[in-house]
C-alpha cells in the first residue's frame, strides 16, 4: 500500500526552451538553445553558427563531453532555412491557459516551469529588465494561483541568453555572477508574493558534459568547465543571500541530475568505479548544499593541474548560504565495469530499456532518495521523472499503458522511501507533463507527456492538445493523494 503526506506537491515539469515558443515575442533575446536545429531517427541535433566578417555559415555536431569546434571567430547564430524546435516549441506562450487549466483538471498543486532569462534580460548584461517580458510570468502566475497551484521556478534551465557566451565565454566568466544576481533580484522583487519555490540552474552537474547548453561555455576543458561550475556556486550562494534579505519564506533548492551507478559484478573494483561516478554528480551538491568542496574534488584538480580563480568571500558564501532543498532529475540507472572503464554505461541484464535506451528501473529513485537524504538531511524533491516513448494517436487519445506503469513504479519507489525509510520528499513534478521538445535530441518524437500536442519533428502540427490515457490515471493518484495506482 502507497501512502504520502497531506501536503505532498503533486504535479508536473517544463522548461521554458522546450515549451514556451514565442522566441521572438515581446522582446525575447536569444538564448543558448535557439541555436540548435531539430533532430529526428535519421538527422541529429546540431549547432548552427555564422562568421560575422566573412557571412560564411555552417552547423556542428553538439555531443556531450566533447569538444564544440567551430570555425575561428564564428559564433553561434541563427540561420535561415533550418528548423529550430525552441523557436515555437509547443507554444506555451500563446496557450498558457488551456494548458494550465488541463494541469488544474488534474488536480495539480504544483507546476514547474523556468522563466526564459533571456526574455527578462535580453541580452543578459542589462541593468533593467524587460517589463513585457516580466508581464508575462505575471499572467501566468495569476492562472497558476486561480486554481491554487503553488509555481516552481527554474531560473536558469538552458535558457541562458545568447550574447552571455558570445560577448563573455559563459559562466566561465565570472561577470555572470553579478549579472545573474541582478537576474535575480529582479525576479524575488517581482514575485515575492507569487512564487514561494526555486531552482537556481538545472541540472548543474551536467556543465561537465553539455557545457554550451547548461552554462553557455563554448570552450570545453576541465578548467573552463570547474571554473564555470565554481562561478555557479558562488551565484547560488549569492542568491540564497538575496532571497533571505528579501524574503525569507521563499525557498531556494538546488536542481540535480542523479542517477545510481552499479557496479556489473561485485567485483570491489567494479564498485570502487561505480562510487567514483556518483561522485561526478554529488559533488555539486555536497558544494551547493552541502557548502564544502569535497577532498576527493581538490585532488582531481591537483592532479589535472586545474586551478580555480577564486575571491576572498567565496567559500564563507557557499559555507553560509547553502541551497535549503534538494530538486533532482532521476529517469535511470547506470552500470560501469572496472573491465571495460571507457564504456560510460552497460546494458543492466536485470533491467529493460526504453525506446532510446535509457535503463527503466524501478528501484532507482528509493535509492536515489535514500543517497541524498543520508547525505545531507535536508528535504528533497523529485523535479523530473518520467518515461520518453514514441506515441500513438488514435482516437483523439493515446493508449499508454507503458508510461502508467513506469510511472506507477516511480511513485511505489517514493512511497517506499517515505515510509520504510524516513526520507523527507516535498513532491514530484513528473517530466514533460504535456509533450514538449526533447532536451537531448531535439525531437517531438521523444514524448513525456500525459497531454498530447500534435507536432512532429519538423515542427509541422496543429498544437492541438489531447488527453492520454495516464491523465485519467494521474487524476486519480492525486485524487487518493497516491494511494490508488
Ligand atoms: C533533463 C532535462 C530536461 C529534459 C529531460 C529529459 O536532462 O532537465 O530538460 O528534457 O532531462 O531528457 P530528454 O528530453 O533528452 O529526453
Amino acid at each position: 500500500m502507497t501512502s504520502f503526506p497531506k501536503s505532498f506537491l503533486w504535479g508536473g515539469a517544463t522548461a521554458a526552451n522546450q515549451y514556451e515558443g514565442g522566441a521572438f515575442e515581446g522582446g525575447k533575446g536569444l538564448s543558448v538553445c535557439d541555436v540548435l536545429t531539430g533532430g529526428s531517427m535519421t538527422r541529429r541535433r546540431q549547432l548552427t553558427w555564422k562568421n560575422p566578417v566573412t557571412g560564411e555559415t555552417g552547423s556542428t555536431d553538439l555531443r556531450p563531453r566533447q569538444p564544440l569546434v567551430l570555425p575561428e571567430n564564428a559564433i553561434p547564430a541563427v540561420l535561415e532555412g533550418e528548423y529550430y524546435p525552441s523557436h515555437q516549441a509547443v507554444d506555451f506562450y500563446h496557450h498558457y491557459k488551456e494548458d494550465i487549466a488541463l494541469a488544474a483538471e488534474m488536480g495539480f498543486k504544483a507546476f514547474r516551469m523556468s522563466i526564459n532569462w533571456a526574455r527578462i534580460f535580453p541580452e543578459g548584461d542589462e541593468e533593467t529588465p524587460n517589463e513585457e517580458g516580466l508581464k508575462f510570468y505575471d499572467e501566468v502566475f495569476a492562472e497558476l494561483r486561480k486554481y491554487h497551484i503553488e509555481p516552481l521556478v527554474t531560473m536558469s534551465h538552458y535558457e541562458i541568453p545568447l550574447t552571455l557566451c558570445t560577448r563573455y565565454g559563459g559562466w566561465a566568466n565570472r561577470k555572470l555572477i553579478g549579472f545573474f544576481e541582478n537576474y535575480a533580484r529582479v525576479l524575488f522583487t517581482r514575485y515575492s508574493n507569487t512564487v514561494k519555490y526555486w531552482l537556481t540552474f538545472n541540472e548543474i552537474d551536467n556543465v561537465v558534459g553539455y557545457p554550451f547548453i547548461c552554462a553557455g561555455v563554448p570552450e570545453y576543458s576541465d578548467q573552463a568547465i570547474a571554473q564555470a561550475a565554481h562561478n555557479m556556486f558562488v551565484a547560488s550562494a549569492r542568491v540564497v543571500k538575496l532571497k533571505n534579505e528579501i524574503n525569507p519564506d521563499m525557498m531556494v533548492g538546488q536542481m540535480l541530475a542523479y542517477m545510481p551507478v552499479y557496479g556489473y559484478s561485485c567485483n570491489p573494483k567494479d564498485q570502487l568505479l561505480a562510487m567514483e561516478k556518483e561522485r561526478e554528480a554529488l559533488f555539486f551538491s555536497d558544494v551547493q548544499v552541502g557548502g564544502y568542496y569535497p577532498n576527493y574534488k581538490l585532488k582531481e584538480y591537483d592532479r589535472k593541474g586545474i586551478f580555480l580563480e577564486t575571491e576572498k568571500d567565496d567559500f564563507y558564501l557557499i559555507r553560509n548560504y547553502p541551497c535549503e532543498f534538494i530538486g533532482f532529475s532521476c529517469y535511470k540507472s547506470m552500470t560501469v565495469s572496472s573491465e571495460k572503464p571507457e564504456v560510460r554505461n552497460l546494458k543492466n541484464p536485470y533491467l529493460k530499456e526504453s525506446q532510446w535506451g535509457w535503463a527503466i528501473d524501478p528501484d532507482c529513485l528509493r535509492l536515489t532518495l535514500n543517497t541524498l537524504y543520508d547525505r545531507y538531511h535536508k528535504p528533497l524533491w523529485i523535479v523530473e521523472n518520467g518515461l520518453g516513448a514514441e506515441d500513438k494517436l488514435e482516437n483523439g487519445t493515446v493508449n499508454d499503458d507503458y508510461r502508467i506503469a513506469y510511472l506507477q513504479d516511480s511513485v511505489r519507489s517514493i512511497s517506499e522511501a517515505i515510509n520504510l525509510d524516513g526520507v523527507e520528499v516535498m513532491g514530484l513534478t513528473v517530466w514533460g507533463w504535456i509533450d514538449i521538445v526533447s532536451a537531448g535530441t531535439g525531437e517531438m518524437k521523444k514524448r513525456y507527456g500525459l497531454v498530447y500536442v500534435d507536432l512532429d519533428d519538423e515542427g509541422h502540427g496543429t498544437l492541438k492538445r489531447y488527453r492520454k490515457k495516464s491523465f485519467d490515471w494521474y487524476k486519480k493518484v492525486i485524487a487518493t493523494n497516491g494511494e490508488s495506482l
